[in-house]
């Protein structure tokens, strides 16, 4: 025939053919292995792996053997079929000719179970040949032992038969050219990950890789997974804390897809899924996930309807539900593979998209009802899941929708000042009524608002937003402060620059502090960032000498104070010709006489006599016990106060506290950080 004659007579042009082929290999590496550098170098072996893992798929392999050999010699053996060696009919070299030294012929010959390419790029084990300055390969077949020899991609010389054979299988060892490459030096660890995911991916296949450039640093490492992917998935959870015991799996084939899913739940928030076509990784997903995602979601409603476990009859768990705290692992093997996106990491195959789906959603129903248990622990997980999910959309829908707190009008408690302009005006949030009753009394008015809140204004389930955005005390303070809160927060509508927390010197009043602080911290950091927000600081003793008045912050003040003053009434007495009196800071103990009296507030009197001056001095318990010129004049006053501005540290502490104060478990704490990430830009997810 005129077709095979001109194959026949042109057995060298068809080699001239193939030749330039590789030339173009040679010449621009980068195009076919991605680049020259080490990560090119890699995919050298990751070629000659790949055709093994093909047979070893196709259920001929059991073995493959990766050695590291001294001068960069990578050596690749396994115990398949062995590349066929006899003439290939239409084209008169061998099969094994044709792999090495034409373009794309690996997986598109042979047929039968060899039909599905896992090839990288699908360049094979020409283009290895091509960069590389020998290789030699080595079949066992038929009783056989067979060799062939190549230089730059040419072989060398015919194939020969070099001795006897009693297995089967295929060996290449190949040396990369050192002029192509930048580096020709393997990184032992990144093969080995490699072949440590092929074997997961490939069940029952034992993949075995030596590291032999120096004996002194010999390693060697083995993987065998009789599981697969449903030990990759028990492996990707080893350090988390599963649902349910069984992992779920499925192997089917469906419209000329084989399917392979693995997946567990973990009490994790976020979800882990590795798809792979052919074991190649998808970064970027594709049709196989999205077919993957729809099963899913499916299955567990129809499941979580037909058990009556979903509280509305209409309602249903979303996709981002069912992906909380989810591990899967997906492997399709499909012919024809197409990838998409900017670094072809996406599968664009419509039929992989139907497949999945439909495999997975029956596999997931049969799994479910089969196995009660695990059904429960993984709808308990996502119901959970949903739950957090409505609570942050309710809180942020209907609460902080944008305009949800406008038009409110402002609470009634608050007094609120008579300017109008923010940059001047304060707002005083105080604990208790009658602190309110003398704040309001002493406070100038004109630019000192006071909101008085009521008990344990937050202690609310911490992680139920709607609940802690339902309280009527931090709703006052939301819309007295007018700047709306989490996503709806806006700076510049802050109706009062200073915010001061003004709570009593006790354990009550630093609990509340704390609530406020943590409420702020959590909601409107900005506020903290900003230098907005501040904390009174009442006084606690106030002494008194005759007409001489002062008051102290704490117990060395008063001391110190109380040595000033006395000395100050010894110095005046002096001057008068009175006698000297000697007084010690310690004096401030009423070691001469001391006598205790109520106040008409509750509050504790002490009057104490040293060296003949009679001292008195008042303990304030609670702000309530100071009348309103004394809580002007120490704690309001913007001439006379001390007053501490709240950094986002101080809060952050605070927001510490609170854990310890609620008890809160940590679950609902992630899951509030997760929901919030945007409000809190300084806590890394
Ligand atoms: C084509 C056909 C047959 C085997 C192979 C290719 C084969 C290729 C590679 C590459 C590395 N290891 C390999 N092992 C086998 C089988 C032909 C037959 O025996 O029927």
């Amino acid at each position: 025939m005129a077709k095979d004659e001109k194959v026949n007579t042109g057995y060298s042009s068809a080699n001239i053919q193939v030749l330039e082929g590789l030339e173009a290999v040679r010449r621009r590496p980068g195009m076919y292995i991605g680049s020259t550098g080490a990560t090119g170098l890699h995919h050298l072996v990751a070629e000659i792996v790949d055709n093994s893992i093909d047979e070893a798929m196709a259920g001929h392999a059991k073995n493959i053997r990766v050695r590291l050999l001294p001068d960069s010699v990578v050596e690749v053996r396994d115990d398949g079929r062995g590349i066929p060696v006899d003439p290939h009919p239409q084209y008169k070299i061998s099969a094994l000719e044709l792999v090495l030294t034409k373009l794309h012929a690996g997986g598109k010959f042979g047929g039968g179970g060899y039909k599905v390419s896992g090839g990288l790029h699908g360049v094979g084990a020409s283009v290895v040949n091509a960069l590389s300055n020998w290789l030699k390969a080595e079949v066992r077949r038929d009783g056989a032992t067979w060799e062939q020899e190549y230089k730059m991609g040419e072989p060398t010389g015919k194939i020969q038969k070099v001795g006897t054979a009693k297995d089967t299988g295929t060996m290449i060892t190949f040396r990369p050219n050192e002029k192509i490459f930048e580096t020709i030096d393997y990184d032992f660890d990144t093969i080995v990950q490699r072949l440590r995911q092929h074997a997961y991916l490939t069940k029952g296949v034992r993949i075995s890789c030596y590291d032999e450039r120096d004996p002194a640093e010999f390693r060697g490492m083995t993987f065998f997974f009789e599981g697969g992917i449903m030990s990759y998935v028990r492996h990707l959870n080893h350090s988390k804390e599963a649902k349910h015991d069984s992992v779920f799996y499925v192997e089917k084939e469906a419209d000329g897809v084989q399917v392979d899913v693995a997946l567990q739940y973990t009490d994790d928030f976020k979800e882990t899924l590795f798809a792979f076509t052919n074991s190649i990784i998808n970064p970027e997903g594709g049709t196989h996930v999205q077919g993957f995602r729809n099963a899913l979601t499916r299955a567990i409603n129809s499941y979580a309807r037909a058990k009556n476990l979903l509280k509305e009859k209409d309602e249903s768990l979303t996709g981002d539900d069912v992906r909380e705290g989810l591990t899967a692992v997906i492997s399709i093997r499909i012919e024809e593979p197409q990838f998409e996106g900017q670094t072809k990491g996406k599968l664009g195959n419509t039929e992989a998209k139907g497949a999945v789906e439909s495999v997975v959603s029956d596999a997931l129903a049969i799994f479910m009802e089969e196995n009660p248990k695990e059904a429960e622990a993984i709808l308990s997980k996502v119901i959970l899941a949903q739950k957090a999910r409505q609570a942050a959309r309710v809180a942020r829908e209907s609460v902080l929708r944008k305009g949800a707190l406008e038009g409110f009008t402002l609470p009634g408690k608050l007094a609120d000042c008579s300017s109008r302009d923010a940059t001047q005006s304060e707002i005083y949030i105080v604990e208790g009524d009658s602190a309110g009753g003398s704040s309001k009394q002493g406070r100038n008015r004109e630019f000192q608002a006071i909101l008085p809140l009521r008990g344990k204004i937050l202690n609310v389930e911490r992680s139920r937003l709607d609940k802690i955005l339902g309280n009527n005390e931090l709703k006052s303070l939301i819309i007295a402060f007018g700047t709306n809160i989490g996503e709806q927060f806006d700076i510049s509508k802050l109706r009062y620059h200073r915010i001061v927390i003004m709570t009593d010197a006790d354990v009550d009043g630093s609990h509340i502090r704390t609530l406020l602080l943590t409420f702020l911290y959590r909601y409107m950091p900005e506020l903290l960032l900003q230098g907005h927000v501040y904390i009174a600081q009442p006084p606690l003793f106030r002494i008194q000498i005759g007409k001489d008045v002062r008051y102290a912050f704490n117990e060395e003040e008063k001391v110190l104070f109380i040595d000033e003053m006395v000395k100050a009434v010894e110095a005046n007495r002096a001057a008068k010709g009175g006698k000297k009196v000697e007084v010690e800071a310690e004096a401030a103990e009423p070691e001469e006489a001391a006598e205790k009296q109520e106040g008409a507030a509750g509050e504790a009197l002490e009057a104490m006599v040293i060296g003949g001056v009679k001292v008195n001095i008042q303990r304030y318990k609670g702000l309530g016990e100071m009348n309103p010129d004394q809580l002007w004049e120490t704690t309001m006053n913007p001439v006379s106060r001390k007053m501490k501005v709240v950094r986002v540290e101080d809060a952050a502490k605070a927001d510490e506290i609170f854990d310890i104060l609620m008890g809160a478990e940590v679950e609902p704490r992630k899951r509030f950080i997760q929901t919030h990430a945007k409000t809190v830009k300084n806590l890394d997810i």
